[in-house]
């Protein structure tokens, strides 16, 4: 009965993964509160024991982190605040709109989970300092603690929007988060316009948007696609601001001005791709899977060190905007690269799938192969290492 034996229950369920084309035809047809509540209660239950169980195997140096203790704390909080309908029937009204009131405190519980594992990150860093293998170990457990908690988000949030109270509020053309009509390059100019209006802000000037749209399936139709536009916007806001951070820093004093940022936007047969393209001078190969390391990339933040409180916030580069934008186009089976060329300047590019029934959630599950990412030790490389072992030239000269 005690929460341990209860997670070990619902950690050997696998996540059921949900298409998008699922998560519509749920909310649009048969739109059953009931229904809902009964898949959501175990699913939400089973995604959250699978990532208690990954909790448990960190190292335990960076475990016994305050900062990760209480996010911990949260997940076994929520979990028996689910484990309480366990046995409580969908028939009854009370129970629905309880469950309803349970998800919203879940999903405010759970909304600093991201920067109080940074805060986790930096307390061990500044305790053990930067160690390869941790790190290997903490971009392992982050890709997929935050794949969940995308997930979970995900779930409550379809829930929440078909039957709480904040149904009448929403989009009328949206079924909870998904737009069936995402027009793409309106989220671009968005996005664009967010990241414009701090870049402003920041540095007082702003480098201009070029779009270009190739729709290979119909030219002369807008690219729309099934999708969350929140999620899209988040990965967008993320790419302009780096962007134009460079363009800005490496321009700022030239007299030619700035040179533009170009968005493309174009859709194939399985592909919907959007490249954002700076030249901000770009970034040398070796430092590109730094941009994506959590370990690398956290650094106490700027803002909130005593005496810069009234400096306005820098446009980016502290924090963990570039790994969880990658893992929301992973979430729906996409991609986001990045392709610089040092010296002259950058190429992100997000994948998407165009067709809503090859976006299904792709999950974490624990299991065995899971387990064994935490147990490998530093293990040998087996490619060589340009600094050992080097080779005397003179030891091979024809004498
Ligand atoms: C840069 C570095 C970067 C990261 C992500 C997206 C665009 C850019 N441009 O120079």
């Amino acid at each position: 009965k005690d929460v341990t034996s209860k997670i070990e229950y619902y950690s050997r369920f696998s996540p059921s993964p949900m298409s998008i084309k699922q998560f519509l035809d749920f909310g649009r047809e048969n739109a059953c509160e009931k229904t809902s509540y009964v898949f959501l209660r175990k699913e939400l239950a089973v995604r959250g024991a699978n990532t208690m169980k990954e909790i448990n195997l960190l190292p335990s140096d960076l475990r016994i982190q305050p900062s990760v203790k209480l996010v911990h704390s949260w997940y076994i909080q929520s979990f028996e605040e689910l484990l309480d309908y366990e046995h409580r029937g969908p028939e009854d009204s009370h129970t629905l709109n309880d469950f309803l009131d349970t998800l919203v405190k879940i999903r405010n519980r759970h909304n600093e989970v991201v920067p109080t594992m940074a805060q986790g990150v930096i307390e061990y860093k500044q305790k053990f300092g930067f160690d390869p293998f941790i790190s290997s170990n903490v971009q392992y457990f982050l890709d997929r603690f935050y794949t969940n908690r995308i997930s979970f988000r995900m779930l409550i949030n379809q829930h929440t929007l078909l039957f709480g109270d904040d149904r009448t509020t929403s989009h009328p053309k949206h079924i909870g988060s998904i737009d069936p009509t995402c027009n793409v390059p309106e989220v671009v100019k968005d996005a664009y316009e967010t990241a414009k209006m701090l870049c402003e802000q920041y540095y007082l000037v702003a480098p201009e948007l070029n779009i270009e749209e190739y729709n290979s399936k119909a030219p002369s139709k807008a690219i729309q696609v099934v999708y969350v536009p929140s999620h899209l916007f988040h990965m967008l806001f993320e790419l302009f601001k780096n962007s134009m951070r460079a363009t800005v820093e490496l321009h700022e004093n030239s007299s030619a001005g700035l040179p533009q940022v170009k968005a493309m936007v174009t859709l194939g047969k399985e592909d919907l791709s959007i490249k954002i393209s700076d030249r901000g001078g770009g970034v040398p190969l070796r430092k590109i899977d730094k941009l994506f390391s959590y370990m690398y990339s956290t650094a106490p933040t700027p803002s909130l060190e005593p005496g810069n409180g009234t400096q306005a916030a820098p446009l980016a580069g502290f924090g963990y905007g570039l790994p969880i934008s990658r893992l929301y186009a992973r979430y729906f089976q996409g991609d986001l690269n990045l392709y610089s060329m040092e010296g002259v300047g950058t190429d992100a590019v997000i994948y998407l799938k165009a067709l809503s029934s090859e976006s299904f959630e792709r999950l974490p599950v624990f299991n065995k192969s899971a387990w064994r990412h935490y147990q490998s030790g530093p293990e040998a490389d087996d490619w060589s290492n340009p600094s050992s072992d080097p080779r005397d030239a003179a030891k091979y000269k024809i004498k």
